[in-house]
């Protein structure tokens, strides 16, 4: 079944590949009302969405049938398949679909980290009249034109996981994680590890996206403000992906013998870090500490092997809130212009005990 969407979702992108458009850029992400929300909320089903058939609905193709009649019909333009994290939000949005196909219909695209991608996605589900978009930007920049075409129709867009820099008044509401605060808890975890000095490393998530802008400043403002000791040696992107985490690390290695810690923007890309420091002759998590952001299985596992030192929590199971705030916005109901996620922070001496637990 898994394999079965997945490819419905490159045939997606594909339809999605052959329409039109791009847009411009501007003004200051909309953070104007907090609310804070524990993503334990998302575990909750919903009862006032409506049906549908999964298959049908991973189409970004123009399908307006009787199928859909008296349902929620979503559009959804994911970024792609980056990491293990947005793997699992995928997961989360597909399967509420599933579990409420009677209720809700669900188009999804994934845009394979192309932002052309994710614009000619939105623009084909504005044809298709959908209910509600959901997005999750791969960058902040660039929404305007295509925000206000969703909205000249009528269409509410929900952000989802990352921000967009457009006026307030473009978008409907943000769910997801506070970036700034992910980065200042991890470098207040690494400041622990590493004793409050040292040389360090950071490798970055995707360029412009705002959730390495956010967890880049958020970290290096608090090494700044609060540990005079420790040096940001190197800074570089690489792309939230595991390969590229990897590679940035080798270089690091090998211009600078003296790191003893490495800030990752995401697990994935510390899980590429690690092998490079093992390939490197060193040991991961005893001569250079790792903090990363996300608290995916496989940190969990480096972590309970010694490999890894300390995840910053950053939930992907937004599917249930995403639908139960798209049925809201459907009912003209009002919802908080930025709904929190509260997340955690795991360390490997604690990572054995609840590494069972985990669900993604
Ligand atoms: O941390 C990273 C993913 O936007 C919060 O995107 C998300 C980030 C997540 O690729 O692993």
């Amino acid at each position: 079944m898994k394999k079965k969407l997945l490819s419905m979702i490159m045939c997606t992108t594909m339809v999605a590949a052959t329409l039109a458009g791009c847009g411009s850029s501007a003004g200051n992400a909309g953070e104007t009302t907090k609310t804070e929300t524990s993503t334990e909320k998302t575990e909750t089903t919903k009862e006032e969405t409506t049906v549908e058939d999964t298959e049908t609905a991973t189409s970004a193709a123009p399908t307006s049938s009787e199928d859909e009649e008296g349902k929620l019909v979503v559009g959804f333009a994911q970024i792609g398949q980056e990491s293990g994290w947005r793997d699992a939000e995928t997961m989360s949005i597909q399967t509420y679909a599933e579990e409420h196909a009677d209720e809700v219909v669900l188009k999804f695209a994934d845009a394979q980290q192309k932002q052309e991608n994710q614009i000619k996605a939105i623009k084909s589900f504005i044809e298709q009249d959908v209910d509600v978009i959901g997005l999750a930007p791969v960058v902040e920049t660039g929404w305007d034109q295509v925000f206000a075409e969703a909205q000249d129709a009528g269409i509410p867009i929900i952000l989802l996981d990352r921000t967009a820099d457009v006026d307030d008044s473009l978008y409907s509401t943000f769910i997801g994680s506070d970036f700034i605060e992910e980065g200042k808890v991890a470098a207040q975890q690494m400041a622990e590890l590493i004793g409050g000095k040292g040389k360090i490393v950071e490798i970055e998530g995707t360029v412009g996206a705002s959730a390495a802008t956010d967890r880049k400043t958020g970290f290096d403002d608090e090494i700044a403000a609060n540990f005079p000791d420790i040096e940001i040696i190197a800074s570089q992107t690489g792309d939230f992906t595991r390969a590229q985490g990897k590679e940035v690390m080798e270089s690091f290695l090998k211009s600078n013998p003296d790191i003893v810690g490495v800030y990752c923007h995401n697990d994935d890309m510390a899980l590429g870090a690690i092998e490079a420091i093992k390939e490197a002759g060193l040991k991961p998590g005893e001569d250079i500490k790792t903090v990363s952001v996300d608290g995916v299985k496989g940190i969990f596992e480096a972590m309970v092997a010694g490999e890894a030192n300390c995840t910053v929590e950053c939930n992907p199971l937004l599917g249930p809130l995403f639908f139960e705030t798209a049925a809201k916005l459907k009912n003209g109901e009002t919802v908080e212009k930025w709904v929190k996620s509260v997340d955690g922070v795991f360390t490997a001496d604690t990572a054995a005990d609840v590494i069972d637990g985990r669900a993604y």
